[in-house]
């Protein structure tokens, strides 16, 4: 077992933590009570091959893999967690057609969302009454003589209203389940393509989510990403590799809330020492550090058996279920720590908290990845 990071994943490390540091961080606080998408910070980190981490350097990404991804995406929710959304679901959506499409889509999508010419991806499975159970979305395309024509809803689009380009999965054959879904891909401001709903969300206020309604959504043959059969299952993989993305973002959120936590409790005094050498604080420090490197060591894991192109089904959920939650308590614990300082905005553990909240709900809640794991431990005893 090899813990060191090759030239490049250190590189790709240093790249975002600098900028993290130099130009998210300082803005962060702002972008949360204004709620500013962050547009202009998309296009430099575009320019930093931070939309393709785990993308060819051909189709305009980094080439640097799994594990850079991972590392890449941690320094950034460190930074703010709402740009970590936009840059994980990008990243997402080119490995998705870097993957799975033709040549022609290929060559057509990916560098345009790698270089940021989409500014961002949206990845459209969801639905108001498919969340856990997207195999029974109601959205439909029927044939048309130039192609489909796609009408539904879609529910908790990520930047789905500034999105580039949108993956949208819908029914082509309706009584097949979800062996009858197919992907297409959708470009933002498509006509029939229209924003329903904008979500007043607890945290990651710097990100967008909203509903997406499809009324008659033309698009040609050539814009079919895989075809019915192959539909679910795609989403399916693309879940697998985003559920790292998740773990890592998770992990940065709750490094940032504890470094914050580390810090006030060296400098707080109380009875006349800082607070950090009471038992009581000095416990809950050393429980939030073992925390954050269990979520990074299984985060890894994860990533370096995808990069390696092994299974990491169970693994990536694995990852996921315990960094979001171990995430929620080490934010909580910053708190507590923090006293009633860290009930306020003075000091950035409460939106680490907010922020923090939806990592065990999005790509899949906890529940959903205890199933993910527990399908496999019964697979493995047949
Ligand atoms: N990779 C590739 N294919 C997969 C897969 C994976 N990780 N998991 C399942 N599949 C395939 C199966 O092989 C099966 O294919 P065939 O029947 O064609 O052989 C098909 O998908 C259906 O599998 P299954 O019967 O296990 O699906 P279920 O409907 O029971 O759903 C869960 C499985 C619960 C794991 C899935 O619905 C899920 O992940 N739900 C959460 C969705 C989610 O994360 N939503 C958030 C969206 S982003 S905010």
């Amino acid at each position: 077992m090899d813990f060191q990071l090759t030239d490049e994943q250190a590189l790709v490390r240093h790249s975002a933590r600098e900028y993290a540091e130099r130009s998210l961080l300082p803005r962060a606080a702002q972008r949360d009570r204004d709620g500013t998408f962050p547009e202009a910070e998309l296009r430099e980190l575009a320019e930093l091959g931070m939309l393709g981490v785990n993308v060819d350097d051909e189709l305009g990404g980094s080439g640097a893999g799994s594990l850079a991804y991972a590392l890449a995406m941690e320094e950034i929710a460190r930074g703010d967690a709402s740009v970590a959304v936009a840059v994980g679901v990008t990243n997402m959506v080119a490995e998705l057609i870097a993957a799975y499409g033709s040549d022609a889509q290929r060559a057509a999508h990916v560098p345009r969302l790698t270089g940021g010419a989409y500014l961002c991806g949206s990845f459209a499975l969801s639905e108001p009454q498919a969340g856990s159970d997207p195999a029974s979305m109601q959205t439909s395309a029927e044939k048309t003589s130039a192609g489909w024509r796609i009408t539904g809803t879609k529910q908790w689009i990520s930047h789905g209203d500034r999105a580039g380009l949108i993956v949208v999965w819908a029914v082509t054959n309706k009584g097949a389940g979800h062996r009858g879904i197919t992907a297409f891909i959708v470009r933002g401001g498509a006509p029939g393509l229209t924003v329903s709903r904008g979500e007043e969300k607890m945290g990651l206020r710097g990100s967008t989510t909203v509903q997406l309604s499809l009324e008659g959504v033309e698009v040609p043959d050539d814009d079919v990403l895989v075809g019915p059969g192959r539909g679910f299952g795609l989403a399916m993989a693309a879940l697998d590799g985003g559920r790292i993305g998740i773990a890592a973002q998770a992990l940065g959120i709750a490094r940032g809330a504890f470094e914050s936590a580390l810090r006030y409790a060296s400098e707080r005094e109380q009875f006349g020492a800082p607070i950090a050498q009471h038992q009581a604080i000095g416990g809950m420090l050393a429980d939030g550090a073992t925390s954050l490197d269990a979520a990074r060591l299984l985060t890894h894991r994860a990533a370096w058996l995808k990069g390696a192109g092994r299974p990491f089904s169970r693994e990536a959920a694995m990852a996921k279920l315990l960094a979001t939650e171990r995430a929620l308590r080490v934010c909580d614990d910053a708190i507590q720590i923090h006293g009633g300082y860290g009930y306020t905005r003075d000091f950035p553990v409460e939106r680490a908290y907010r922020d923090a909240r939806a990592a065990p709900i999005y790509e899949g809640t906890s529940q959903i990845q205890r199933l993910v794991i527990a399908r496999h431990l019964l697979k493995a005893v047949g």
